[in-house]
């Protein structure tokens, strides 16, 4: 069984990527599951190639100090030749139709167009290239949010349909609902998602940030007039916010976190701490990666050579069965 999860290099990783996914691969993730840098998905809009490279370095080393196995880790891009041979072989296994009817593609491009920022063409195909990544490592289980799980039934559908046409090539995977885990906001505006590509990153904790900084945004983060210290995170989805990081970093129920605080301050000053020890040990044996270049690139290779080894005969296998190999 294998399952497959990736993270984008659009920003550096923040304390929602790491809360909400990459620690618990870390701590849940079994054997046989893939996690990936997906460097690549990165290019469907305007991007700065050297940021890229940076980006996806740090995530790497972000993913391995966190405690991922680094045999299970590796960098998209470090794929490319086999990748971009199976989304050709794919898209001409997809119809127009197929790919138009895919809703993140509708919504991105059309706010590209009310943006007036083109609109590339891989932004349209990526859902293919998804395909080829899932398709190519031979993953079974997909766990995606809503925005995904189209993606994934277009993988399936096109594994299926190869399978069908020219004979069984590949695994037919299918999306799974991750576990439930704390989904945390920018600490700015609450009702908004903590993005790593954020445009104002006031709100955002970085993984990276040093713990001075971490004290900064954490006591600037916007609560209410209320003074109520109770988990409602209707009324107060700052507050509610923040008691979910704290009961995320200390493991303890989150409507057990609101009581023994005097204040909002004195609660602030809490999570600042949690955050602060739970990010202290990732960041440093991240800084401890980038700084030994030889060991990151030597990890990244492995990682590059046993992901092309795992896909290496399903990609000549779909070559041979399509006639092109
Ligand atoms: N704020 C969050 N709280 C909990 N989990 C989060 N994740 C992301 N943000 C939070 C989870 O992190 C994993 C990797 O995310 P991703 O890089 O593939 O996607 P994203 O961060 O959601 O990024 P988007 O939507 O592509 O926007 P950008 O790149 O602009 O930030 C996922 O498991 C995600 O759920």
């Amino acid at each position: 069984m294998t399952r497959f999860s990736g993270v984008t290099p659009s920003g550096n990783a923040t304390l929602g990527n790491y809360l909400g996914a990459i620690r618990r691969w870390a701590s849940e993730g079994r054997p046989g599951d893939l996690y990936f840098v997906s460097d690549l998905h990165g290019m469907t809009s305007a991007y700065n190639p050297q940021r890229l490279r940076v980006l996806a370095r740090e995530l790497l080393a972000n993913l391995v100090a966190s405690g991922i196995e680094p045999d299970q880790v590796f960098v998209q891009s470090d794929l490319l030749p086999q990748l971009g041979a199976l989304t050709w072989i794919l898209e001409c296994t997809c119809s127009f139709g197929e790919a138009a009817r895919m809703t993140q593609f509708k919504e991105k491009s059309n706010r590209r167009e009310l943006e007036a920022t083109p609109v590339r063409v891989s932004l349209f195909t990526y859902p293919v290239l998804m395909a080829a990544d899932i398709l190519l490592q031979g993953a079974d289980e997909v766990p995606v949010g809503e925005d995904q799980a189209q993606h994934v039934e277009l993988a399936r559908t096109l594994a299926r349909r190869f399978n069908g046409a020219y004979g069984d090539a590949f695994v037919v995977p299918r999306a799974v609902t991750p576990p439930a885990g704390a989904r945390i906001m920018d600490l700015a505006d609450p009702s908004r998602k903590m993005d790593k590509s954020a445009r104002d990153a006031a709100g955002v904790l970085f993984v990276m940030d040093e713990p001075d900084l971490l004290r900064r945004k954490i006591r600037r983060a916007v609560t209410d007039g209320l003074g109520r210290l109770e988990y409602r995170p209707a009324e107060q989805p700052g507050l509610a916010n923040l008691l979910e990081i704290l009961a995320a970093c200390t493991g303890k129920p989150v409507r057990e976190t609101a009581g023994g605080f005097g204040s909002y301050g004195e609660l602030k000053e809490a999570v600042t701490e949690a955050v602060i020890e739970e990010l202290r040990p990732v960041r440093e044996r991240t800084q401890e990666l980038l700084a030994d270049t030889a060991e990151l690139d030597r990890i990244r290779a492995r990682g590059a050579a046993l992901a092309s080894e795992r896909g290496a005969h399903r990609l000549a296998a779909a070559r041979r069965l399509a006639g092109v190999g």
